[in-house]
């Protein structure tokens, strides 16, 4: 059982993890993008500085604190630019012979209903539950998620040790 899947797409992704909290859409682009090149491995203080860059990204106010209007505003903005480059590769697909029969305005409704996103999950390591993370907490989070997906214990997290986590989780 893994406390911090959230924080696991941190260890080796690049792209933003807290975005892999927000709700799958309902409708699955034909052509998924691409994954972002990830390292097959890294050391235990790259993926805290990875963790923590992401931090500070979602610390907007830059109080060391992430709190859950923080956070869910980062998971709303990685949503809709997730969804914005899943349009444009659908709409794209779609207007295959461009004689504009689908217009942008059109297409842009459809994909007017609202991103929901809840930060609750990731507030799981809140453990003084004042409704904020702190680095602290933050830092705490990613290092035991680290040793809890560091099998093998050699301070290397490998894209396979990561993928082993995340198959027991589902
Ligand atoms: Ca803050
Ligand atoms: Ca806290
Ligand atoms: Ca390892």
């Amino acid at each position: 059982m893994i406390r911090f899947p959230l924080l696991a797409a941190a260890l080796i992704a690049s792209g933003p993890a807290l975005a892999q909290t927000a709700k799958p859409p309902a409708a699955k682009a034909p052509a998924p993008a691409p994954k972002a090149q990830a390292p097959a491995s890294m050391p235990r203080a790259k993926v805290v500085a990875n963790a923590e860059a992401e931090f500070a990204r979602v610390d907007t106010n830059k109080d060391g604190q992430m709190s859950r209007a923080e956070i869910e505003t980062f998971q709303t903005a990685a949503a809709t630019a997730a969804r914005t480059r899943r349009n444009a590769a659908v709409f794209a697909a779609l207007d295959s012979d461009k004689n504009g029969q689908i217009s942008a305005a059109e297409f842009a409704r459809i994909n007017a209903a609202p991103i929901k996103v809840d930060a609750s999950e990731v507030l799981r390591v809140d453990t003084n539950k004042d409704g904020q993370i702190s680095l602290a907490e933050h830092r705490a989070a990613t290092l035991e998620t680290f040793t809890l997906f560091d099998a093998n214990k050699d301070g290397t997290l490998t894209r396979a040790e990561v993928e082993a986590q995340a198959a027991k989780s589902r």
